[in-house]
């Protein structure tokens, strides 16, 4: 065999191994956010199947570009001790912040949730869900390159136990359980209320409080939970993120438990 026909072929018993082995998972986080990257690593460690699916090319959401291009961001403490479990360096600014160089957060948080157990599924846009019998349990999935150019092709679907919604600002998953299937979920109004503008300490906060069960099988975290609550938005510091991950990461391992 020829060494071209090698490396193909090589590529694509890998790659459909590894497709057909999570068409069922326990857990499926729509996007690699640090709140998604973070669940996804705890709930690998906890012996869950995890796979998450990334529309971009590259993993890592809105952690890469730190504050407008300047390429660090700010923790807490409580942020810095998960992100020292990835491996991840800080440098202390005060008793309360620290800065970590944010191209290094980002492909911590990315190698931190893959080697734990967790698959990523990149440039694989999530653009439906599955609703049976009032429960959430799937995510119709495509190839985001196929989305984006508008082409005319069917998705396939990825059945879970619990999804989560780590999609960010616009919380596209809630929004298809909202404004799709007409589902109402665990918020003041039972829909979406909106995320609220730059209040950073009250942001932090409400991230994780806001991060919880919406519906039986659907889970929101990171900004999406907070764009689902209406809570404010916080910019470059990311300790709320990495906690709400964490957050709900316990709830689901619970729920699944039972
Ligand atoms: O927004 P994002 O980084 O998620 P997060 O965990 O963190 C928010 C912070 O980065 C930042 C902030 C901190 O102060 O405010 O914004 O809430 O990452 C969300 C990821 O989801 C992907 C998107 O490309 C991004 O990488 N994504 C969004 N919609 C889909 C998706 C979809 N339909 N299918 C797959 N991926």
């Amino acid at each position: 065999m020829n060494m071209e026909e090698k490396i193909s072929g090589a590529i694509v018993r890998s790659y459909f191994k590894k497709l057909e082995e999570n068409l069922a998972v326990d857990v499926a986080i729509v996007g690699a956010g640090p709140s998604g990257l973070v669940a996804a690593r705890d709930l690998a460690l906890k012996g869950f199947k995890v796979a998450v699916f990334e529309s971009k090319l590259a993993p890592g959401g809105g952690t890469w570009g730190g504050g407008m291009l300047m390429n660090e961001v700010v923790v807490q403490n409580d942020g810095a001790e998960i992100l020292h479990e990835f491996g991840i360096t800080t440098v202390p600014v005060d008793d309360m912040y620290h800065t970590v160089d944010s191209v290094e957060m980002a492909s911590g948080l990315i190698f931190g949730a893959r080697k734990a157990g967790a698959v990523i599924f990149n440039a694989v846009k999530v653009e439906d869900i599955v609703i049976h019998n009032g429960v959430v349990c799937g995510v119709v999935i495509n190839s985001n390159p196929v989305v984006h150019m508008g082409m005319h092709v069917d998705p396939i679907v990825i059945m879970t136990r619990a999804l989560v919604d780590g999609t960010g600002h616009p919380s596209e998953i809630v929004n298809k359980a909202v404004n799709k299937a007409g589902v109402k979920i665990d918020s003041p109004t039972g829909g979406i209320l909106g995320e609220k503008p730059m209040w950073m300490e009250d942001g932090e906060r409400t991230t994780v409080e806001n991060t919880k069960k919406l519906y039986p099988g659907l889970y929101a975290s990171g900004m999406a939970a907070n764009n689902v609550q209406g809570g404010f938005r916080m910019g470059p510091i990311f300790g709320g993120m990495f906690k709400s991950g964490r957050k709900v990461a316990k709830l689901i391992a619970e729920d699944l438990s039972r």
